[in-house]
């Protein structure tokens, strides 16, 4: 087989890349080991930022994220009980988030992928890239399968194979783990809130957000090497009440469809292209979720680099397409500090000092009260406009 663009991985970056290249005239074919359904049906990200809304909207796949997406102008810092509103959209000129699951973001490309007569292969085992040929090999119904591409787009998440098709001299890792984890649970139970709440608490971080009028989605700082199975639902929403405890409101439970505990981490692969191989999204780099990134980064990367192949193929043109690694690199690096400070900000280290503990205050106490501080943290949120 042959295509223009070989894809690995049909989450967000995958998917939106081929449906990009598409309105661009460019072919593609995605290869993705796991099956449709488990890859729609993956619980992840939730926030959207501003230009991840711009794009899906401008390029045809926004219809159901403008009927069900909840468009949300500010979020909650709840400290000591008291709840201080950060009015993220007065603060930007109007930029605002939207609340939209991710397995909704992936079904909508899926879905526009297919309608245009898109080739994705799902449950492909054994896949392998060589950026040398450059092409694709994989098993597919019992079949091996040669995809010989112009250019292979690495898109295959933290736990794929196209980082390391990279030559190892030509990768540099910037990494740090935080000793706490998540857990994050579903719940079919109407939300308490109307914006999402970053709670700071002693016993640790808890945060509530959501996915539909119907669907709550809270997360709760673990240890990270705990065993979900101590995490009985009455143990989870007994932790979440007192995390999220303030005077005259209520958290109100319900069944809990879904949860589980997930690492975290900050991760940084350099570089990310070498020769005819490109990383983007989760391939090249991991935000602790905190800051709500991961999915709005990997947006940003896909674009980048669909503009750099508009331009190679229509003008042969090498300049956008030199610069990929550069360009997205440099708002990999302000998301990576973002999501760090809010990390840093809101979850309680284990052995922490009283010095670090009143630093992490003061800085909280300072975001709380000073509209400075405060947008800083807005312009971040929502998204930093694209350059
Ligand atoms: P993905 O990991 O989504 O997709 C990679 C795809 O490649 C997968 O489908 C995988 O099956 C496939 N693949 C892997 N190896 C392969 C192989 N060898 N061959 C073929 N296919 C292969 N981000 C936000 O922006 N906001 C949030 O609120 C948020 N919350 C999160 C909460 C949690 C619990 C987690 C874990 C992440 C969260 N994230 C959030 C980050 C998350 O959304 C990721 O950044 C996003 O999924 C990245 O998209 P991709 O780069 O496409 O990677
Ligand atoms: C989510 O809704 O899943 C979510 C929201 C905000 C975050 C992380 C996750 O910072």
């Amino acid at each position: 087989m042959r295509t223009q663009v070989g894809i690995v991985g049909a989450g967000p970056a995958g998917l939106l890349l081929s449906h990009l290249l598409q309105l661009l005239g460019i072919d593609s074919v995605v290869v993705e080991r796991r099956s449709r359904e488990y890859v729609e049906k993956r619980v992840r990200a939730g926030v959207l930022e501003q230009g991840t809304v711009d794009l899906l909207n401008e390029t045809g796949v926004g219809e159901r994220l403008r009927r069900e997406g909840l468009v949300h102008r500010g979020i909650e810092l709840l400290l000591d009980g008291q709840a201080h509103r950060i009015p993220l959209s007065d603060l930007t000129g109007g930029r605002a988030i939207t609340i939209y699951g991710q397995q909704k973001v992936v079904r909508d490309l899926t879905d526009a992928r297919l309608a245009a007569g898109g080739q994705l292969y799902f449950e492909a085992d054994d896949v392998r890239a060589d950026p040398a040929a450059p092409a694709i090999h994989f098993t597919v119904a019992g079949r091996d399968v040669a995809l010989d591409c112009d250019v292979i787009a690495g898109c295959d998440g933290f736990h794929g194979v196209c980082r390391d098709a990279l030559p190892a001299a030509q990768r540099r890792i910037h990494e740090r783990e935080y000793p706490f984890g998540w857990l994050g649970i579903l719940a079919e139970v109407a939300p308490s809130t109307d914006e999402l709440i970053y709670a700071y608490h002693p016993r640790g971080f808890a945060l509530h957000s959501l996915r539909s009028p119907e669907i709550s989605r809270l997360y709760l700082q673990v240890d990270p090497h705990e065993d979900i199975a101590s995490w009985p639902d009455a143990r989870i929403w007994d932790e979440l009440q007192v995390r999220l405890a303030r005077d005259g409101w209520t958290l109100k439970e319900g069944p809990i469809l879904e949860k589980a505990i997930t690492p975290m981490r900050s991760f940084v692969c350099e570089t990310m292209r070498h020769d005819r191989l490109f990383l983007a999204g989760d391939a090249a780099h991991i935000v602790p979720p905190t800051g709500a990134k991961g999915l709005n980064l990997a947006v940003h990367d896909v674009y980048v680099l669909a503009e750099a192949l508009a331009d190679w193929y229509r003008g042969g043109r090498r300049t956008l397409l030199d610069a990929y690694s550069a360009t997205c690199l440099r708002r990999v690096w302000r998301v990576q500090h973002f999501s760090w400070w809010m990390t840093s900000m809101l979850h309680r280290f284990p052995g922490t000092d009283s010095f670090a503990e009143r630093l992490q205050r003061a800085q909280l106490e300072y975001v709380a009260s000073s509209p400075a501080a405060a947008t800083t943290l807005a312009e971040n949120y929502v998204g930093l406009p694209w350059s």
